[in-house]
């Protein structure tokens, strides 16, 4: 603790209308408020949706899957709840994360405190009472001492705006807020924009359905088998038996995932040993545990030229159609630089003679029309249109919120020119203000559930400490923000991911800052967490409580 700050908070309210507030019912709300209420403080968790699940309750188009085994995509604050749920998959579909999302609900009871269909407006700091001030889209008010947000990552649609799309008359469609009761596309022509992780997982269940599919590709991007399949009993079991053991060591590991890392270089092996190896993770392994073959791949770029090549070549011996392969190689690009994506049968796909490919790379779309997009000049009739364009990763739901600190400074001023946070928790000028998996720290670039563990787990540890030693509040230093700004880029400046356009970096929004904003390496950030601790808060100011105030 910062005992030398000689700023002491005046009034500390003394009766808040809750202890703390949470934005979002995903995983990280649901959790944080099930550790709020083990400290005994009165939360509330408001969310936009009129359930919980955050991410996996808006993305329910057809082929949702994780991405992350499931095994390892589940929460382990609680071995009882590990031991007891099954997941049928390897790699879970959205609707069993969902069914898993409602049992952790009713299993420890949240409901009561959660507050569906209640979108959050904005929120004040009020520095003359030290709390902040909550407004709602029930044009409802409430006070709190602690700010959390837990709004997710991927949670604001990138909507992309084209020309004559208000004429179009068929079906406008994002795979980021699906409706619930699904499409159908029989007998229908689709169109399908963007080949990200949501197109590329989309596109072989609506081409299965439609009369016809056509897909406008503007990047062309890397996709690996996720050999998704049944989990047995067996399989299970052991896993459960060593549960504890997995847990530790997954947060231990850079990605917070057990990859099983080849730890080689790929520069290291023969031309021959190089390709069979990658042809036994592609067979073996797939998905993002592909990028495990050797552990140079997201660090060295000659290295990853060789992952590149060999899914370009992968990609030529799936798809029939020369032409059509080589749209979907991605020539020059960088493997892992854009999230790899994890698929069943998306190249495949393109040997149906229901489906269609147009490059979009030099020739953007231009406009729609009441029933066609038109591309170079071309016609191309559709009765349905799917946007699959992304999100506005890390910092849309964040800025999506009226966020107000000291001086009534909003958060969109101070993070104009990009995010700025003290290890993805907090930012200057903001106290009591938590991010959960905020810019700056691990989270998108892990298997967000031990992220979302760890952060819950500070944050709640963070505020046990702020009660017991009647501090009032907790605020990064200016020097530590701006030290783990440089050394967030500092890191990622070591890796490929700044070498490419990606949402990691925001470059996927028209207009928004290029800066990288997730940290890589969890290992090394957990270890500076404890260390931030155990130096007393380093870093931080904690103001303690000096008087009360009704
Ligand atoms: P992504 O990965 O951001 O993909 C969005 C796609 O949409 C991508 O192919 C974009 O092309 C494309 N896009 C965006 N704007 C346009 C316009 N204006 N014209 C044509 N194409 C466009 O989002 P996803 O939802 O697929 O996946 C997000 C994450 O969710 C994923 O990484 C997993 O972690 C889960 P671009 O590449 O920008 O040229």
């Amino acid at each position: 603790m910062d005992d030398r700050s000689p700023i002491s908070a005046k009034a500390t309210a003394k009766t808040t209308d809750f202890d703390a507030i949470v934005v979002g019912a995903g995983f990280a709300g649901m959790f944080m408020l099930h550790r709020l209420r083990q400290q005994g403080l009165k939360a509330r968790v408001f969310e936009r949706g009129s359930g919980v699940g955050g991410t996996w309750f808006w993305n329910r188009y057809p082929g949702a899957r994780c991405d992350t085994e499931s095994m390892e995509y589940s929460y382990q604050f609680d071995d009882a709840l590990q031991q007891e749920w099954n997941w049928p998959e390897r790699y879970s579909a959205q609707p069993e994360i969902l069914k898993y999302a409602n049992h952790v609900a009713d299993r420890y009871d949240l409901r009561s405190d959660l507050q569906f269909n209640t979108k959050v407006l904005s929120a004040t700091f009020d520095e003359s009472r030290n709390c902040w001030t909550i407004a709602t889209d029930d044009g409802k008010r409430v006070t709190a001492r602690y700010f959390i947000m837990a709004t997710g990552t991927l949670s604001i649609a990138n909507k992309p705006q084209f020309p004559g799309v208000e004429s179009f008359k068929g079906r406008v469609l994002y795979t980021s807020d699906w409706p619930h009761e699904g499409v159908d596309f029989t007998g229908r022509k689709v169109g399908l924009i963007g080949t990200g992780s949501s197109g590329i997982q989309s596109t072989p269940h609506i081409a299965a359905q439609a009369d016809h599919l056509t897909v406008f590709q503007r990047t062309p991007n890397f996709s690996v088998p996720a050999r998704n399949r049944p989990l047995s009993e067996e399989e299970r079991n052991t896993t459960k038996a060593r549960y504890g053991e997995l847990r530790k060591f997954t947060y231990e590991q850079p990605f917070a995932t057990d990859f099983h890392l080849n730890d080689q270089s790929a520069l290291s092996v023969s031309p021959e040993e190089r390709k069979r190896i990658y042809e036994q993770r592609w067979n073996e392994h797939g998905g993002l545990h592909f990028m495990a073959a050797f552990n140079d791949l997201m660090f060295n770029s000659e290295a990853n030229k060789t992952v590149a090549e060999f899914i370009v070549d992968k990609i030529h011996g799936i798809v029939n159609d020369p032409d059509k392969a080589e749209i979907l190689a991605p020539r020059n690009g960088v493997v892992g630089c854009k999230r790899l994506c994890s698929d069943t049968d998306y190249f495949e796909t393109f040997n149906r003679d229901n489906v269609s490919l147009v490059d979009v790379s030099k020739q953007p779309i231009e406009s729609f029309t009441a029933n066609s997009i038109k591309v170079g000049g071309n016609d191309y009739p559709v009765d349905d249109i799917v946007f699959a364009t992304g999100f506005d990763a890390m910092t849309g739901a964040l800025l999506g919120v009226d966020i107000k600190g000291r001086n009534g400074q909003p958060l969109r001023e101070k993070w104009s020119a990009g995010p700025r946070t003290y290890l993805g928790l907090q930012t200057v000028g903001f106290p009591n203000l938590f991010f959960i998996s905020g810019p700056g720290s691990p989270s998108v670039l892990t298997n967000m559930m031990v992220s979302i563990d760890q952060h819950v787990n500070f944050i709640s540890d963070t505020i046990r400490h702020l009660e017991q030693s009647g501090v009032a509040l907790i605020e990064p230093q200016q020097p530590a923000e701006d030290a783990w700004v440089d050394h967030v880029n500092e890191v990622a400046d070591l890796t490929v991911y700044p070498t490419c356009n990606s949402w990691y970096l925001g470059s996927n929004v028209p207009g928004k800052t290029r800066v990288f904003m997730p940290y890589v390496g969890f290992n090394t950030y957990v270890d500076k967490c404890k260390d931030v601790v155990a130096k007393g808060y380093q870093g931080f100011t904690l103001v303690r409580r000096a008087a009360e105030t009704a």
